[in-house]
């Protein structure tokens, strides 16, 4: 029988990151994407490739929402780039309307050339609305920091600290992605289940960031906890499908490359 995962995420148009990113890694793991936006992002190639951030309103965000979990029993979601306050609460009030088996937030508080600055508006109204709803929470290191309170990751242990402050604040499973960011030559996210860490490493592929790969990790997770998989499995299927989309990744005339997650088969 068909399984479901829902992603409610930006649009970013050129298919590097958010909602393209998530119903491609849905599609490609074989699993029914449907989706809800909260926002749309049009990059400016005529001003550096610079953010262009218009937020979707949230009644139309609750009449998507509404749609969606009508139309299929859905019990795995995927929450990405939100974005904007109003656009929190609406979310939230419709993550609260019925009962969910998984909810994996990518706590998105910047993306990639964004000023850190610009995020600082979303990040309490994250935290106190959407994170303690959260079963599972990817932060990347910038925003493992910014969760866990944590000025800095040097260790698999602090990966593991941060992980399990992030735990006290809500989801039962936390994946800190060390990525490009965390010193020496590998890249090493750490999953803390309540109980234990486990390490998930592979080479780093370059030292560039490469856009899309946070999408496709908690995408992918989404995917496989939809088929029924359980939580260390769905990392290591997810860390996989990562790698080997980075390895095949397409370049662009953005400043940055993109996940391919068409190279990656089960
Ligand atoms: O990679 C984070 C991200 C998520 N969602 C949307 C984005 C970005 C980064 O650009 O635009 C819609």
């Amino acid at each position: 029988m068909v399984k479901f995962a829902y992603t409610i995420a930006g649009s970013e148009a050129t298919g590097g990151a958010g909602f393209q990113v998530d119903l491609k890694t849905f599609q490609q793991l074989g699993v029914y994407g449907m989706g809800t936006l909260t926002c749309i992002v049009s990059f400016d190639p005529k001003n550096n490739w610079a953010h262009r951030f218009v937020p979707i309103a949230p009644q139309i965000i609750h009449d998507q929402m509404e749609a969606a979990l009508s139309s299929q029993d859905i019990d795995t979601v995927k929450i990405g780039m939100l974005g904007h306050p109003d656009t929190i609460d609406a979310v939230a009030q419709g993550l609260r309307s019925q009962s969910w088996k998984n909810i994996v937030l990518d706590p998105v508080l910047i993306c990639k050339g964004q000023e850190p600055g610009a995020a600082l508006d979303t990040d309490t109204a994250l935290r106190q609305k959407i994170l303690p709803l959260a079963t599972v929470a990817t932060p990347n290191y910038f925003e493992a920091c910014t969760l866990s309170g944590m000025t800095a990751l040097k260790t698999v242990d602090d990966l593991t600290e941060a992980g399990k402050r992030i735990a006290t604040q809500g989801p039962k499973y936390v994946i800190v992605k060390g990525g490009i960011d965390f010193p020496g030559p590998d890249a090493i996210d750490v999953l803390w289940d309540g109980e234990k860490a486990t390490v998930y490493s592979e080479p780093k592929i370059g030292q560039e960031r490469v856009s899309g790969a946070g999408c496709t990790l908690a995408a992918a997770i989404t995917a496989e906890l939809a088929k029924g998989a359980d939580i260390h499995d769905a990392v290591k299927t997810a860390k996989d499908m990562v790698t080997t989309g980075i390895k095949a990744r397409v370049s662009a005339h953005t400043p940055f490359d993109t996940v391919w997650q068409g190279a990656y088969t089960k």
